[in-house]
């Protein structure tokens, strides 16, 4: 039997797959699709905001040669939604994640004081990261403003936090943003969501592919693996060793799953393959996954998890 476990938080994970926050997760129909999945070994909801939103209007997603461009605009049901399907939520086997994206920092402190006085005893992840809401810059990109955000956030939050990054470019910044979050008992972070802003064009139409925004949207799949990996890898490679990671970005089979445990991944999650494909990518991946470790005699995710080699 191939060991595929994980652990965050004194939370335990029979697979290491979830999905992507955004993919598959609005609805609790969408969520219990998941929980029952082949493969899956937790779920993540929706980014909430604290009232339900219908997100952004017109054509907002696309697939695309080498992946997805999206602008939804987080539409979500609302933060109680998501806490009430959390709080019916009693699967010891496949832990969940509860994401929320406030468009300000009093929105996210007064959600994470609704979800601290709650009953949840799940993950919560603060979506720090989403680049389609007109007018709205993605906090993580503000070193200050997320600094500050986490400052607040653990005067009184006590059960576990995770954070979802945006990519970042440029080592400096690896180096900036692992100094601050390395200041917090960060449980993990999720890197990388959306490259934010890519545009595409439809050469029938000479036409930008989506509606919002002026076509301006976030980018996922194939195309941004190469991203994934160097965010999981650098951000491994800095924080404290008490920080997982979770890598988000790229997978469309099981070796990019094991490429982004290679780089330091201990949990993995899919978007842009999973929007494609359903929830049956999970038996699909982790199968694929398998018959990689069986090529390199591996039966335990540990044998290779953060152990990518470099040239000399
Ligand atoms: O809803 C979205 O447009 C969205 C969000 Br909140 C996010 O975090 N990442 C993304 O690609 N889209």
């Amino acid at each position: 039997m191939t060991n595929l476990t994980a652990s965050i938080a004194g939370f335990h994970f029979q697979d290491l797959l979830l999905n992507a926050a955004g993919v598959h997760c609005e609805t609790t129909e969408e969520l219990e699709a998941l929980r029952k999945a082949t493969g899956t070994g937790a779920l993540i909801t929706k980014s909430a905001t604290p009232k339900p939103r219908p997100g952004n209007s017109g054509l907002r997603y696309q697939d695309l040669p080498l992946g997805s461009i999206n602008s939804m605009g987080l539409p979500n049901q609302g933060l109680s939604y998501y806490l009430d399907y959390a709080n019916h939520y009693h699967d010891q086997q496949k832990p969940l994640f509860l994401s929320i994206a406030g468009l300000t920092q009093a929105d996210n402190l007064a959600m994470l004081a609704d979800i601290q006085a709650s009953e949840f005893t799940g993950l919560v992840e603060l979506n720090l990261s989403c680049p389609n809401v007109p007018g709205k810059p993605q906090t993580g990109y503000d070193f200050e403003a997320t600094r500050q955000i986490l400052t607040k956030a653990f005067t009184f939050f006590t059960k576990p936090l995770g954070v979802k990054l945006p990519p970042y470019f440029d080592l400096a910044h690896f180096d900036q943003i692992a100094a601050i979050l390395n200041a917090f008992p960060l449980a993990y972070v999720n890197s990388i969501n959306s490259v934010g802003n890519g545009l595409m064009i439809d050469s029938k139409t000479d036409t930008v592919m989506i509606a919002p925004k002026g076509g301006f949207g976030g980018l996922g799949g194939a195309m941004v693996k190469a991203t994934a990996l160097a965010n999981v890898h650098g951000l491994r490679q800095r924080l404290n060793p008490t920080i997982k990671v979770i890598g988000t970005g790229g997978v469309q089979s099981g070796r990019d799953v094991y490429d982004l445990i290679l780089a330091g991944a201990d949990l993995v999650a899919v978007g842009t393959s999973l929007h494609q494909e359903g929830p049956a990518v999970f038996q699909r991946l982790r199968s694929e996954l398998i018959a990689e470790m069986d090529r390199k005699n591996y039966t335990e995710v540990d044998q290779f998890r953060n152990r990518l080699q470099t040239l000399n």
